[in-house]
C-alpha cells in the first residue's frame, strides 16, 4: 500500500476499519503509536498537554475570565455553580485561549492521526462542570465524510471527584453513528431547543443494552483528553458547588470535508445544514469541499422547493398556474 493512496480516504486513518494496517502510514513514534492505538480502540485518550507556557496561560485565562463569568476565583467558600458556566469563543478575545487552541503539536498530532491536516474551529471556557448529559459531538457538528471531527478537553486545575468531572462511555464511538433518520425525525428547518436532546433516549437505550460502564476523569492540572466525534461523554453531577472544574474544550474539524449541523440536516435528502467554518488558527475560511470540489451554495445541497411543498399544495399551485397560463 503506498502512502499516497489509502483504502479508505474518506475514514479517519484512527478510526480505519483496517486500522491495524494503517497504523504504519501514519508516521508516529513509539509514543504517538500508543495513542493512535488507545484512541481507535477506546475512542479517546489521555496526553499531557504539549505547552511549556500552560502554566502561565492558565492564569492568565482564569484571571480574565472569571470576572466576565461572575466567578470569585480566590474564594473557596463562594458558591461556583449556577452563574454563566461557560464563555463560547473566548479565543477571539484572549490570546492565551487562542494559543491552546492552536497549539502546534497537536494540530501536527491530530492531522497525523486522521490522515487530513486539523485546525481549531471552537473553544468553550468553563469555569464549573457542565453536567451535561452523555451526548456524542457529531450530533452538534459533523463532516462529510463523517467522523472528521474531535474534542480536546484541557484540565486547567487538578479536578476534584466533588467538582463534576468529565465523563465518557470508553468504546462507544464504535456505536452507530446517529442521524435523525434513526430516530424517526426530521432536521432540516427544524430548530430544536437542544441538538441533542431528540437523542437521549436511544443513547440511553444503546448504554443500557450494551451495559456500557461511563468512567470519569479525574484529570490532574495539564492534562488532556481527545475525544473522537462519536464518543459519548458529559459532564457528572457537581455535588460541591463550591468548587470550581476550570476547562478548556477546542473542537478541531481537518480539511477537505463538508461542515454542517446534523440536528437540522436531512443527510438522505441530501439536505445539509452547511456551515461557514474559519480555522481559528489562522483565521481562513474553510470552504465545504467534497471529494475534491467546493460545495458553495447551500441551497445546491437541498432539493428543489417544489419537493419540499406538500403534494396538496403542490397541486393547488400547479392548477393555478394553468388557469392563468391557460396551458
Ligand atoms: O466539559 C464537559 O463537561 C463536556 C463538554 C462537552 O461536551 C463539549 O465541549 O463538547
Ligand atoms: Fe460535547
Amino acid at each position: 500500500m503506498k502512502p499516497e493512496h489509502p483504502i479508505f480516504p474518506g475514514v479517519p486513518l484512527v478510526e480505519s476499519p483496517i486500522f491495524s494496517a494503517e497504523i504504519d502510514r501514519m508516521q508516529l513514534d513509539d509514543r504517538e503509536k500508543e495513542i493512535a492505538i488507545a484512541l481507535n480502540r477506546d475512542g479517546y485518550v489521555v496526553i499531557d498537554f504539549p505547552d511549556p507556557d500552560l502554566d502561565g496561560r492558565i492564569d492568565r485565562i482564569r484571571a480574565d475570565l472569571a470576572p466576565q463569568l461572575g466567578i470569585d476565583d480566590s474564594d473557596h467558600s463562594s458558591i461556583k455553580q449556577g452563574g454563566i458556566g461557560r464563555i463560547q469563543d473566548a479565543w477571539k478575545t484572549q490570546p492565551d485561549v487562542k494559543a491552546i487552541a492552536a497549539n502546534p503539536v497537536i494540530l501536527d498530532l491530530l492531522s497525523r492521526l486522521y490522515g487530513r491536516s486539523a485546525f481549531p474551529f471552537q473553544t468553550l471556557n468553563f469555569p464549573v462542570g457542565t453536567q451535561q448529559d452523555l451526548h456524542t459531538d457529531s450530533v452538534h457538528f459533523s463532516s462529510v465524510p463523517p467522523r472528521f471531527m474531535c474534542g480536546v478537553w484541557l484540565a486547567m486545575e487538578d479536578i476534584h471527584d466533588d467538582a463534576g468531572p468529565l465523563n465518557y462511555v470508553p468504546g462507544s464511538h464504535k456505536w452507530p453513528m446517529m442521524d435523525n433518520c434513526m430516530i424517526g425525525r426530521r432536521g432540516a428547518d427544524s430548530r430544536p431547543e437542544s441538538a441533542q436532546l431528540p437523542f437521549h433516549d436511544a443513547w440511553a437505550a444503546l448504554i443500557s443494552v450494551q451495559n456500557a460502564p461511563t468512567e470519569r476523569f479525574l484529570a490532574r492540572k495539564g492534562q488532556a483528553l481527545i475525544w473522537c466525534a462519536n464518543l459519548l461523554h458529559g459532564g457528572s453531577v457537581q455535588t460541591d458547588p463550591r468548587r470550581t472544574r476550570w476547562s478548556q474544550v477546542t473542537h478541531y474539524y481537518f480539511d477537505d470535508c463538508v461542515y454542517y449541523t446534523p440536528a437540522h440536516s436531512d443527510e438522505y435528502l441530501g439536505r445539509l445544514d452547511l456551515r461557514q467554518i474559519v480555522s481559528i488558527a489562522d483565521m481562513t475560511s474553510k470552504p465545504n469541499i467534497y471529494q475534491g470540489a467546493a460545495v458553495s451554495d447551500p441551497k445546491s445541497v437541498r432539493p428543489p422547493l417544489r419537493n419540499a411543498l406538500p403534494h396538496r399544495l403542490r397541486r393547488g399551485i400547479t392548477g393555478l398556474i394553468s388557469r392563468i397560463t391557460g396551458g
